[in-house]
């Protein structure tokens, strides 16, 4: 498939989606959830692809839901099935996609752009980075897995501040409630990335795969179940080649050479 408002960029096991409708801040149009939910798909797909980047092109991460859109709404416009049909797609594809994703927070991301940010599994934001959950500025819930997400990330009190207020969560401030994990200068953000992603893209990809898996699910689950659940996937990961490999790389005192499976 060919994307027109996303870039989608293979190199070194690693994929790169980028949001490419800079003029409004990588607003998501209806293509946009679309074509990011299929590129998240391609990359589930493609054995060669290890590690996902997504990015949004010009000075914003994504300013969330496009509003010229929704003001061009007419007749019996349901919020809630435009949810379930597309965003929902979006979120429930990266969250299942047992690969790790980066997020490469360059700018603002707010509204479903903070909703989409979240879903990563890594947050790298550039020192220009904030997150606004802007949605009841426009009288909206939060949505997009935002109130499933955040909450988990920095607790019910500080995520339902930011619902509230709507408040700009600047990136120094985000990374001291741990929605991301690094703040880099702006103009480091995507060597940052690399060195991220490099190792990632050579590393275990079946076992951070199933550690994704297990600790989603665990959220849901009891101490027993959880127990349970990780020794049933940890069969899987040791029956894989990169157990195999580890172990005799360590026994005989080299580097592992990992082929993700
Ligand atoms: O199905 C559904 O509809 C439900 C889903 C809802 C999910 C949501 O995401 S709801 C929340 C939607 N997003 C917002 O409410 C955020 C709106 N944007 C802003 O508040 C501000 O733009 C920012 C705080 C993000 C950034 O501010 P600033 O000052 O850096 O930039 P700006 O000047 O406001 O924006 C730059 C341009 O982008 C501007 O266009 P112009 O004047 O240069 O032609 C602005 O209109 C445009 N833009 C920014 N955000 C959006 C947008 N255009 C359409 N939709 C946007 N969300």
């Amino acid at each position: 498939m060919s994307y027109e408002t996303i870039l989608y960029e293979t190199a070194d096991n690693v994929a790169t989606i980028t949001l490419n409708r800079p003029d409004s801040l990588n607003a998501f149009n209806d293509q946009m959830i679309g074509e990011t939910t299929d590129a998240f798909k391609q990359a589930s797909r493609d054995k060669a692809v290890r590690c996902v980047v997504i990015t949004g092109s010009g000075r914003g991460f994504s300013s969330g839901q496009d509003l010229a859109d929704v003001q061009a709404r007419e007749g019996d416009f349901s919020i809630g099935d435009h949810l379930r049909h597309g965003y929902h797609r979006l979120i429930k594809q990266m969250v299942r996609l047992e690969k790790p994703i980066v997020a490469a927070v360059n700018g603002v991301a707010a509204g479903a752009g903070c909703g989409v940010a979240l879903a990563a599994d890594l947050r790298l934001a550039s020192d220009k980075a904030s997150f606004i959950l802007a949605f009841s500025r426009v009288g909206l819930i939060p949505d997009s897995g935002t109130n499933w997400l955040l909450p988990r990330i920095i607790g019910y009190g500080r995520a339902y501040e930011l619902a509230i207020t709507a408040d700009r969560l600047t990136a120094d401030k985000a990374l001291e409630w741990g929605v991301v994990n690094r703040v880099v200068p702006h103009d480091q953000l995507m060597e940052t990335v690399a060195a991220w992603t490099g190792p990632l893209a050579t590393g275990a990809t079946l076992a951070y795969g199933l550690t994704k898996r297990a600790m989603h699910r665990a959220f849901d689950q009891s101490l027993a179940e959880a127990l349970d659940y990780e020794a049933y996937l940890q069969e899987t990961a040791a029956r894989s080649h990169d157990f195999s490999e580890g172990v005799a790389a360590f026994v005989e005192k080299r580097p592992a050479e990992f082929r993700g499976k």
